[in-house]
């Protein structure tokens, strides 16, 4: 048997239609918004990997901090013999977890990109060649139909990525990450937390720009992939605290009045000078809001572990 197996769940076209279809929603709706998925095309997800490596962006090295000082006991309190990384890019942070984990059987990376799945597998078995890694080409906010590999598993949805979910999609999505676990299998989440909101702000909205030309790339992603015919550079960087809803929302607001045409979709779109599209949320945690989604979703929080500052937090829970 290959130690590496790739499956596709996702129609090679799929992509392709759910852009145009979230596209012609997000854009003749009001306000006007565009789901974040459609960053990370190759521009967008090295502008994503620049910000992880910001002075400001504090979530990717708070998460790294937890999994380098807590992975044995993460790995004790799951005791996994397969692995499962939803959203796993590149696999880096993961690799921590791995090492921790060296009686793991399989390891089931899924990511929506081919090519992010393929070069994480290959460099990982290099350095793990027992290693089964099983990648699944999936929307895991689509419901998944993992691999028979054995249990125990461990379901982990790393980097914060959760908070870029509205408040009824995560309960959808908890349900459906419950559905995939039996008795003994858990969820390994990471969640970053409420903390001062200038912090906050200039995470995602940082000096260097980098966070505004990772907005303002889902313009570039419509006019390449769409024909739209927009200028990313006529609209500017928003990113501001609700502080009721606790989350981070990034915005691209229209520098003057303008028009989008997208002749593809047989569109055409107004934007009022200083119009406002929603691009993101990014919610912010605190752990009782955790335990109590968890709950709802019929999982169980038992271990909490944040980094030193408190900043960001990882949940293990149980079925
Ligand atoms: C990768 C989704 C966790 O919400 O912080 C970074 C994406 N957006 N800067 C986040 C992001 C703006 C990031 N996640």
């Amino acid at each position: 048997m290959s130690p590496f197996l790739l499956t596709r769940t996702l129609p090679e076209d799929a992509t392709e239609a759910a852009l145009r279809a979230d596209v012609l929603h997000g854009l003749t709706r009001t306000p006007k918004a565009l789901p974040p998925k459609w960053f990370y095309d190759a521009r967008g997800s090295e502008l994503f990997e620049e910000i992880t490596r910001l002075p400001e962006y504090y979530p990717t090295r708070a998460e790294r901090e937890i999994l380098l000082h807590r992975a044995p006991e993460i790995a004790a309190a799951s005791g996994a013999h397969t692995l499962v990384e939803l959203g796993s890019g590149s696999s880096e942070k993961t690799r921590h977890l791995l090492d921790a984990l060296p009686s793991l059987h399989s390891y089931v990376p899924v990511d929506v990109s081919e090519s992010a799945l393929t070069g994480a597998a290959k460099a990982l078995l290099e350095e793990r060649p027992g290693l089964n890694v099983h990648a699944l080409i999936a929307d895991f906010t689509r419901g998944l139909a993992l691999p028979g590999t054995p249990g125990p598993r461990l379901v982990a949805f790393l980097g914060g990525t959760i908070g870029n979910l509205l408040p009824a999609e995560r309960a959808v999505f908890l349900r459906s990450v419950r559905s995939l676990l039996a008795p003994g299998d858990a969820l390994l989440l990471g969640t970053d937390l409420v903390k001062d909101e200038d912090v906050l702000v200039r995470a995602y909205d940082d000096a260097s720009g980098v966070t505004a030309a990772f907005n303002k790339n889902v313009l570039s992603v419509i006019a390449r992939e769409l024909g739209a015919d927009v200028d990313p550079d006529d609209f500017e960087h928003v990113a501001l605290w609700d502080r009721e809803q606790e989350w981070i929302e990034m915005r691209l607001r229209a520098r003057f009045a303008l028009t989008v045409k997208i002749p593809e979709l047989d569109l055409v779109v107004p934007f009022e000078a200083g119009e406002e599209m929603c691009t993101e949320i990014s919610a912010k945690f605190r752990q009782e809001g955790v335990r109590t989604e968890l709950a709802a979703a019929e999982l169980e929080l038992t271990h909490w572990w944040t980094d030193t500052e408190g900043r960001f937090a990882l949940s293990l829970a149980t079925a």
